[in-house]
């Protein structure tokens, strides 16, 4: 257990996890009474775990299993954030099968364990991918990039170094933000604090509020961005808006924790998609990116990512490396080879690398004309309120306004499964089941209030 007192990063952490299950436990005294029995008084054939309640499904992955539960054939799943074809199929990109089969063909290539921090190859070009092939900080060898376990992993690696090495232990995340981000950060010992971000009322940036919140937020304090496409509003600052952020963080030192899931999904454009985070690092100031290949590549279940810290010095980020690496050694010992061999492959090679340009543009520009399509839909059939912002929004999201009692309505009555939040994913959307999702959307917002 800890050795570090009571205000050790770990104490904090066990903490923070008691709270988090006595919480979601609710035991009733009868439940706590044979908890603290002796062992000898408890019968023989009680479970040592039978005080264990049954945690709710998870708010987005649960979606899924609802989903797979009902036997409907007009059943449509927009919860999570998973691409699917115009026939509404999970889709393995063309150039990853390439790469896959230069592996397998590839008879040198072993299944030893990774190094701590992943493969080598995929860490510089993850780094290149997102900074940029001629960033400074590469060539000055002042950022340290380890390959985690997707997008989630990432964050979590950075956040429990962040718990361990950095004084300002506060991090601060838009108001709404993907629901697994105050879980990760709580977990890993930090305190979640939110900023306002979203503004219900034009569905748009509430640009004053993100202001003021993050100029009064205490020096050093974290602060975590969506790089692209923010989850789950689809509302991105412009790039003068970037510019205005970034000059207010370096002025009270807050600390930049970019979240990059989506890169290559808001524009189609990889390096339009990574402007937010290259103008950070091109004042020379320091920050964290937390890269997912999840969804650019389709490599969900490959749980393939990396973090990479940008220090000021690469004395700095050496130091930083190594203790990033005691961070992980306990906790997985070192990442999966596969994807991240699938990714190294394609990045090094200027032909796959163009293939997955135009396949990722293709993926982009169906979810934009998903958009159009279902915005039309609406207009046709005469549905009130304003649904502009369906076009207007950007990734693979719209924030649809829907309350979660419309929602349920639709699930129940349409079969349309999507997070309570209103929030559906265009990516399962295709040309047919259009139809469907606006007629039920139209009878939602007559029928429910
Ligand atoms: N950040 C954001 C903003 C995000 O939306 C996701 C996933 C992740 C990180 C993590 O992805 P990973 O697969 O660990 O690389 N979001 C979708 C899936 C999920 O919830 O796990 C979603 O919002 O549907």
């Amino acid at each position: 257990m800890s050795s570090g007192g009571h205000g050790s990063a770990t104490d904090r952490r066990l903490n923070a996890l008691f709270r988090h299950l006595s919480s979601s436990a609710r035991m009733d005294p009868q439940q706590l009474n044979s908890i603290a029995a002796s062992p000898t008084s408890a019968n023989q054939n009680d479970s040592v775990f039978s005080h264990v309640v049954r945690a709710p499904e998870d708010p987005i992955l649960g979606v899924t299993v609802a989903y797979n539960k009902d036997p409907s054939p007009l059943k449509l799943n927009l919860g999570v954030g998973a691409y699917r074809t115009e026939e509404g199929k999970p889709l393995v990109l063309n150039v990853v099968r390439k790469a896959e089969q230069q592996l397998v063909n590839d008879r040198s290539r072993v299944k030893e364990y990774l190094p701590i921090v992943g493969l080598a190859e995929f860490n510089k070009l993850s780094a290149k991918l997102i900074l940029g092939a001629d960033s400074p900080a590469i060539r000055e060898n002042r950022v340290t990039t380890v390959q985690c376990l997707s997008g989630t992993g990432s964050l979590r690696v950075g956040a429990e170094f962040l718990a361990r090495h950095y004084h300002q232990r506060t991090i601060y995340i838009p108001q709404p933000t993907w629901g697994n981000h105050p879980k990760v950060f709580t977990l890993a010992g930090l305190s979640v604090k939110s900023y306002r971000y979203y503004d219900p009322a034009t569905r748009g940036l509430n640009f004053q509020g993100l202001l003021e919140d993050l100029g009064s937020a205490p020096a050093g304090a974290i602060v975590l961005l969506h790089a692209c496409a923010h989850n789950p509003t689809g509302v991105d600052p412009t790039l003068q808006q970037w510019e205005r952020i970034r000059q207010l963080m370096r002025s009270k030192g807050l600390l930049p924790f970019f979240d990059s899931a989506y890169q290559g999904f808001a524009s189609g454009s990889l390096d339009s998609d990574a402007q937010s985070v290259r103008m950070f690092v091109a004042d020379g100031g320091e920050c964290f990116i937390a890269q997912s290949y999840a969804k650019n590549l389709g490599l969900y279940g490959e749980r393939v990512g990396a973090l990479s810290i940008v220090c000021k010095t690469a004395d700095v980020a050496g130091r930083v490396e190594s203790q990033v690496k005691l961070v992980i050694r306990p906790m997985y010992s070192n990442p999966p080879i596969h994807g991240a061999s699938i990714v190294a492959a394609i990045l090094r090679d200027r032909d796959l690398f163009n293939e997955w340009t135009f396949e990722l543009k293709a993926m982009a520009d169906r979810i934009i004309s998903m958009r159009q399509k279902l915005f039309d839909a609406l207009r046709a059939r005469g549905t009130p309120g304003d649904w502009s912002h369906i076009i207007k929004q950007i990734g693979m999201f719209t924030f649809t306004g829907l309350n979660p009692q419309q929602v349920a309505f639709m699930t129940k009555d349409y079969h349309i499964y999507m997070t309570s939040d209103g929030r559906i994913s265009m990516a399962g959307l295709s040309s047919k089941t259009v139809p469907h999702l606006a007629d039920a959307i139209h009878a939602a917002v007559t029928l429910v209030s």
